[in-house]
């Protein structure tokens, strides 16, 4: 349990190993989000700035909007932090910490980090990390869960191993259909069903499927899975398994919870129901949608008249960004922004645009096209969980 007593206790064990201070600051700021209770203080967590707090246990922490103006690469310590469960690991020895691959295999493992790190094939990829929930608090009707604004994602450099090599070490056996993940968080009831996820055996196998040490170059942060996540480029977050230390290989699909009974979407084309209304058939929620978003203006702004720059992000869920537009006459017309930089195609891609904006109010949207053809609904598409949100998003602005 995080409790006070047994975090100070877990700080004084000291030695050899990493304790997390998870006592956070005192909030000394709220902020705001746009929807109904949306008020959230911004509490600095070891390791992070103040960044929106939805929960204190376990820690869930949004990022500030205005951070993904400072680039492609989302800053360790601005990145968001989500948690099911509230019993969080706060303290590993890294030495000690091992990583068991077991299951329908010919060898099972337990892999020290430094075992992990010294298998050949180490590889980065820079890729989204994007919460199923990210954006719920703006769904109308509202949807019970987390009210989260646009801040549950970030891109980051993950550094690792690709998965498909521990796999090949342990030697798969044949029969095997999927590969299941667990973490070292665990509930705080026994009948609260523990964290854990699962890939189709060929997913697992793609060779982009990582387990990632690194972090724009660093450790990973504690809350963002310290020593070891699985990073499922191109997946909601929900997969990317953190504190990784459990890999089984299964001869029968995953029936866990996480799996069978949360993060699932409707088994429509859209992923989207009329809203209230529940899906007939469900399906477990998969690759990210396009998005897109103005980074420099907040919403409300003041700007000046005249040429009016605009910047933001753009990303999807792999096919990478072939365009990003934008309209000022509530999408009747579109003009092409121009793409920066190409951090490979699981990343964010930054974009630059301007608008020309006579004295007065304007409503600015964006809007991005994949290399798939995926692209974004004017109006957004409803589902009981609020996933998937990806309407072409609104800045109202007044040029004066
Ligand atoms: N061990 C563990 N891993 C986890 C979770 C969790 O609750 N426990 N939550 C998942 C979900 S739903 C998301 S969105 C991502 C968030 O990653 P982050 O906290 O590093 O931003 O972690 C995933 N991995
Ligand atoms: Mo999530």
């Amino acid at each position: 349990m995080m409790d006070r007593r047994s975090l100070l206790a877990a700080l004084a064990a000291g030695a050899g190993s990493r304790a997390l201070a998870p006592l956070p600051a005192a909030a000394d700021e709220t902020a705001t989000l746009p929807f109904g209770n949306g008020e959230r203080p911004l509490v600095a967590y070891p390791g992070k700035r103040p960044l929106l707090q939805m929960t204190a246990r376990p820690p869930q922490l949004e990022t500030p909007f205005s951070v993904f103006d400072e680039g492609a690469i989302t800053p360790n310590d601005a990145f968001f932090v989500r948690y099911h469960l509230a019993d969080i690991p706060t303290e590993i020895d890294p030495q000690a910490f091992r990583v068991a691959v077991t299951g329908h295999v010919e060898r099972p493992l337990d892999l020290s980090l430094a075992e992990l790190k010294a298998l050949p094939g180490w590889t980065e990829i820079a890729a989204v990390n994007q919460c199923s929930g990210n954006s719920r608090g703006f769904f109308e009707p509202r949807i019970a869960g987390g009210q989260l604004a646009n801040g549950a994602m970030g891109c980051a450099r993950w550094t690792g191993v690709p998965l498909r090599s521990v796999l090949d070490k342990a030697g798969v056996k044949a029969g095997a259909v999927q590969v299941s993940f667990g973490g070292l968080d665990g509930p705080v009831l026994p009948e609260t069903p523990d964290f854990a996820k699962a890939l189709p055996l060929d997913h697992a196998r793609d060779g982009e499927v990582m387990l990632a040490w690194g972090m724009n170059g660093q450790d990973l942060p504690w809350l963002n899975g310290f020593p070891l996540r699985l990073v499922v480029p191109g997946t909601y977050g929900t997969y990317w398994v953190k504190h990784l230390n459990a890999i089984t290989v299964l001869e029968k699909p995953f029936a866990g919870f996480w799996m069978t009974g949360a993060y699932r979407i409707p088994d429509t084309p859209c992923a989207c129901t009329e809203p209230g209304k529940a899906p007939d058939r469900t399906v477990p929620i998969g690759r990210l949608n396009t998005r897109s978003f103005v980074t420099n203006l907040a919403d409300g702004a003041q700007v000046k008249a005249g040429r009016v720059p605009l910047r933001g992000i753009a990303f999807d869920g792999g096919s990478g960004i072939k365009a990003v537009e934008i309209s000022t006459d509530d999408g009747r017309t579109w003009s092409p922004a121009r793409l920066g930089q190409d951090l490979g195609r699981y990343a964010f891609r930054a974009w630059t645009a301007e608008a020309d904006l006579a004295p007065g109010p304007h409503v600015l949207r964006v809007r991005a096209t994949g290399n798939d053809g995926g692209t974004q609904p004017m109006e957004p598409r409803w589902n009981p969980a609020g996933y998937m949100r990806n309407v072409v998003e609104t800045t109202r602005v007044r040029a004066a």
